[in-house]
């Protein structure tokens, strides 16, 4: 099995927008480490052809999307600067399904590696946190994968935005904090902090310790997108998305 072959293939549909198959029906032998291979590959092309990778993001970090895809850990993705809107305006075109979930991003000082890595290391490596969206997009039919396809397909990262403010980390208890997402007004969900992991600052641990399998860090500067507080929403042209932050106040996405 040709694993730079299959991240050709995915690479085309995170191009193009359009769906497909999943990898794991063809090639059922495929594991966890051949899916983050194949993933990185994905981002080698996409450097290759000038973008530059800017932050991580940890996906299936509330126990319902772990039940739903049938693991007990998060998993990772990799996001660049074509990924980041520099406006809160989505456009459909070249997406296939997308889904919007309200997050938060911290952005690191220090390098960060290891697997001992702690909350308290995290705290005094992080210079800030933003309020984000994050919009995700399964490459596969129906936003139907198995754990493998979807490390594969980047964990299904397209686009985030994250707020023009930055806060202190110590601005607020993070875990309690609230947010709202609304869809055209309507208030679809609401949840705390604690749906990530018990406490966000865990999940940047997590993949700390989870890329240091593969002797990776946390580089400064990186953004890291911690994992949704609520369910996803579906959205599409003409739908406007607000996200109300407790303390932090509120961001806005046109989908157009
Ligand atoms: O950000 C996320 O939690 C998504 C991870 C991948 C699973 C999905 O696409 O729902
Ligand atoms: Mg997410």
């Amino acid at each position: 099995m040709d694993l730079k072959q299959l991240a050709e293939r995915i690479d085309q549909h995170q191009r193009t927008g359009r769906d497909m198959d999943k990898v794991t029906i063809e090639h059922p032998s495929l594991n966890v480490n051949d899916a983050y291979d194949i993933q990185k590959m994905c981002i080698d092309f996409a450097q290759e052809r000038g973008d530059k990778m800017v932050g991580w993001k940890m996906g299936l970090t509330s126990k319902a999307k772990q039940i739903s895809v049938g693991v007990d850990e998060p998993i990772y993705g990799r996001l660049t600067q074509s990924m980041e809107l520099s406006e809160p305006v989505l456009h459909m075109d070249q997406l296939i399904h997308p889904r919007v979930e309200p997050e938060i991003a911290f952005v690191l000082n220090k390098e960060l590696g290891g697997e001992h890595v702690t909350p308290r290391d995290v705290w005094m490596a992080t210079e800030c946190i933003f309020p984000a969206i994050e919009v995700i997009d399964s490459r596969y039919k129906n936003f139907s994968f198995t754990l493998v396809d979807v490390i594969a397909d980047n964990a299904s990262s397209t686009k985030f935005i994250l707020g023009d403010q930055a806060f202190s980390p110590y601005h607020t208890a993070w875990d309690e904090m609230g947010v709202a997402m609304y869809r055209n007004g309507e208030m679809l969900h609401s949840g705390t902090g604690a749906a990530v992991l018990g406490h966000p600052v865990r999940s940047v641990a997590m993949l700390a310790k989870m890329l240091s399998r593969t002797e990776q860090t946390i580089k400064p500067g990186m953004v890291v997108l911690v994992g949704g507080f609520t369910e996803a929403i579906d959205v599409n042209s003409g739908d406007h998305v607000e996200v109300r932050y407790e303390k932090l106040g509120s961001l806005n996405l046109d989908v157009t």
